[in-house]
């Protein structure tokens, strides 16, 4: 199985889920300069990262591949059994990370760190919304998550599952952003996820 991995991008996900998971894996570490090569493109049709290989199967988006990983390996545990009712909040969470949490922490990232490059996200489409904005819309979306975890450790089942690493993994980077300043139960939750051991090693170069 191999991970094309970029360092501080989404591909920490899946690299943490195979870490959690206890996987044989091969991690292609790129740069910014490897993925804009036309060999890399025939690899991720849109030159993104993170892209798994495993056998007879190629799969990019972050989540996907996580959810993929999750089933692949359910006796590992780190999904809810197929017919458990607890999948459809496990497929909930899985959704608004992607759809509605990660949304306003892209937006603000963009907005606050002018070392990404240009031609990731053009200055023009940055500046629609001010960061007052951006944070109000995205204390908003947390609220649901933030009333859920006020009685629990985990999302699904008392135990740690992919919802968690997608979840907190997206939360990660709205700490890094100090975005989570008036979301001291968000705070705390990712704060302990992300000092998981598998996560500190897949957050390595
Ligand atoms: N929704 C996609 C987003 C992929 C994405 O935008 N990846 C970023 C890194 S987090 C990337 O490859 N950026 C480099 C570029 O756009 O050139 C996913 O979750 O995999």
């Amino acid at each position: 199985m191999k991970l094309y991995h970029m360092v501080s991008t989404r591909s920490v996900r899946p690299r943490w889920l195979l870490e959690e998971m206890n996987l044989d894996y091969e991690l292609i570490a790129l740069s910014l300069a490897d993925i804009q090569k036309e060999d890399y493109q025939k690899i991720h049709p849109l030159a993104k990262i993170p892209v798994l290989i495993d056998e007879g199967v190629k799969i990019f988006e972050s989540s996907a591949i996580c959810i993929y990983l999750g089933d692949r390996y359910i006796e590992k545990g780190f999904a809810p059994s197929f017919d458990s009712p607890a999948r459809a909040f496990y497929y909930q969470w899985l959704f608004y990370a992607s759809t509605t949490l990660d949304v306003p922490i892209e937006k603000y990232m963009f907005l606050t760190m002018p070392e990404i490059p240009e031609n990731l996200l053009p200055f023009a489409k940055k500046n629609n919304l001010t960061q007052t904005e951006i944070l109000n819309w995205f204390d908003r979306v947390c609220q649901p998550l933030a009333e859920t975890l006020a009685s629990k450790q985990y999302l699904i089942e008392d135990r740690f599952t992919v919802a968690d690493i997608i979840v907190s993994g997206i939360l990660f980077w709205a700490l890094g952003l100090k975005m989570l300043e008036n979301q001291p139960i968000l705070k705390e939750y990712a704060t302990r996820m992300t000092n998981r051991p598998a996560f500190l090693r897949a957050n390595l170069n």
